[in-house]
């Protein structure tokens, strides 16, 4: 547990490629929230099946030139929409913003996202244990912004079975994976109910990736 980055108590490399920034998404928050609600306006978040045929517990959208889907077919990243067929909705500027300047926080500079997941939790929705590894150039970093009601996030290792580290995460924090922690294996705990005052009983996490 590394503490001394920019002696900072906000920003914590806590693993190997993996810094915490906390609340450093607070300054942009108003931008965030109208972005988020004109991405979702256009490209309503939705439930996918995984290639098994579950339908994930988690709901999601995307901006972006790409945007990661999940059907019969597999996981990828593509171009449109597959409920509307048309492309995902523009990344919108304090997204990448954000994301960049998060980023060339945690070490990794000129990060240019060119997709964003936006996932939506309500009580109960969990994410089990998995790696991200649809993406084309793993030395790229995955900047996570966490928004409205907390949740606990679990950071396995390499392997499946590695023990796994609850990290509790608030609206406005900020996490950068990258280096040796990208292929990490990762998930989040079933959200508890309760109401955040500006984002009601959900909690939005947008993660902003390099994938093509
Ligand atoms: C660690 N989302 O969308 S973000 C995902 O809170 C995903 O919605 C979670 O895992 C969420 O794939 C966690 C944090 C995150 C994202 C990517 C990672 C952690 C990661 C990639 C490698 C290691
Ligand atoms: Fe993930």
């Amino acid at each position: 547990m590394n503490q001394d980055l920019f002696d900072d108590p906000a920003h914590w490399e806590i693993a190997p490629g993996v810094t915490l920034l906390r609340g450093f998404a607070l300054a942009a928050e108003a931008a965030l929230l109208d972005a988020v609600a004109a991405v979702t306006a256009s490209a309503p978040l939705r439930h996918m099946f995984t290639p098994g045929g579950l339908k994930m517990a988690v709901a999601l959208t995307n901006c972006g030139p790409l945007g990661w889907v999940s059907d019969a077919a597999g996981y990828r990243y593509q171009a449109s929409d597959p409920v509307s067929g048309q492309p995902w909705p523009a990344l919108p500027a304090a997204f990448a913003q954000l994301a960049t300047q998060a980023a060339a926080a945690a070490g990794f500079g000129n990060f240019e996202p060119d997709a964003c997941l936006v996932n939506r939790y309500q009580a109960g929705t969990r994410l089990s244990l998995h790696q991200d590894r649809n993406e084309r150039d793993f030395s790229q970093p995955i900047v996570s912004v966490s928004l409205g009601l907390p949740a606990v996030f679990l950071l396995g290792g390499l392997q499946r079975s590695d023990k796994t580290a609850r990290l509790p995460l608030s609206h406005g924090d900020v996490l950068v994976w990258g280096g040796p922690s990208r292929l990490r294996f990762h998930g989040v705990l079933p959200l508890s109910a309760g109401t955040h005052p500006l984002l009601g009983d959900q909690r939005i996490n947008l993660t902003l990736r390099r994938a093509g």
